[in-house]
């Protein structure tokens, strides 16, 4: 197989890398355990912690997006099997130098100092692997970069020492959140990670994230979701997730930030989008895609009834939702006719 061709496998199936290399992994603690904990976090519960530290708990935290899925599959079936097989060839190199060519073994050592072929294989092979790290690697800084279709926006600001967040399309909900300190810790809140105003997000949604910062860099970082940005002052910084599960899930900040940089968690509760929406409301603020309907419910009774007489509209005027309502109806009616036509 030519380079080219190597390289545009790879590019095109990154998942399929190293297929030989997947029976290994397996057999590896850090990676039994991870899929341990994916197994568990698929089959529990609503109130599920994701992101707490645990006893023996090595690896990564189970993944809960598309980014981090990609970000799991990258290491495991690629990163991981390159190093494991560099470390054990140069081992095996080592070794096999002590024992040949000790001064023991070989009291006449020879007088070579040149190997053409050697070196440009020496210099050609690494290369190659890091051509083939990078591509897969590329691939997924752009999969994290952005979503084509936001569903919604968080805008994220990060304080000396805390975390603002502001919900724009949900008319401007906005809060700080600060780390509950130990003595007001109460059942089932966790040290050092749990925050007195949680983000509340939903799940199955492109969440469209933009983090800055008000005084000195902060980074924005949540493992299970595959996110860590910088959050620097006068500059917005895009990355986006969508988390696949209701949970709880932690993260820090991970920009050492000064003297309170270990004590500004991040908290979100992933809920369903009934949830959120009951959330919105007792914040105070509005759903937008209701907004959104109503706005296309008026444009499409003004559409469809655009010879309605005066007395129509003065009715209209009195009863707006049964107008919308009864436009809604012919419209359906007529789309069918046209259809047919
Ligand atoms: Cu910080």
């Amino acid at each position: 197989m030519t380079i080219a061709r190597l390289i545009s496998f790879l590019s095109s199936r990154p998942a399929a890398l190293a297929a030989a290399a997947a029976a290994v992994m397996a057999t590896t603690p850090a990676f039994a355990q991870a899929d341990a904990e994916a197994a568990a976090a698929a089959t529990s519960g609503a109130s599920e912690i994701i992101g707490a530290p645990k006893d023996w708990g090595i690896g990564f935290q189970p993944s809960a997006s598309p980014v981090k899925h990609e970000m799991v599959a990258f290491h495991n079936n690629l990163l991981m099997p390159i190093i494991t097989g560099t470390t054990i060839f140069v081992m095996l190199l080592l070794l096999y130098v002590m024992l040949r060519f000790n001064a023991r073994a070989n009291p006449k050592p020879s007088k070579t100092t040149h190997n053409t072929m050697l070196e440009v294989i020496w210099t050609l092979v690494p290369v190659i692997i890091l051509v083939i790290v990078v591509i897969p690697s590329m691939k997924l800084l752009y999969m994290a970069d952005k979503t084509a279709d936001a569903e919604m926006t968080l805008n994220i600001k990060g304080f000396q020492w805390y975390w603002g967040y502001q919900y724009p399309d949900h008319g401007d909900i906005e809060f700080n959140a600060y780390m509950v300190p130990e003595k007001d810790l109460k059942e089932g809140q966790v040290r050092l990670l749990s925050t007195d105003n949680p983000v509340v997000l939903p799940i199955d949604t492109n969440i469209r994230l933009l983090v800055t910062a008000n005084d000195v860099i902060h980074s924005f970082a949540m493992p299970a979701l595959g996110v860590k940005i910088d959050a620097v002052p006068g500059r917005t910084n895009e990355t986006w997730t969508r988390i696949e599960k209701v949970g709880t899930y932690f993260g820090q900040c991970s920009e050492i930030c000064g003297i309170n940089h270990g004590f500004m968690p991040i908290e979100i509760k992933a809920v369903t989008k009934e949830d959120f929406a009951n959330w919105v409301a007792a914040q105070g603020g509005k759903m937008p895609t209701a907004e959104a309907e109503a706005t296309e419910g008026t444009a499409q009774a003004a559409e469809a009834a655009p010879a309605a007489d005066a007395a129509a509209s003065a009715a209209s005027e009195e009863a707006p939702a049964a107008d919308a309502a009864a436009a809604d109806e012919t419209a359906s009616e007529e789309q069918p006719a046209e259809a047919a036509q």
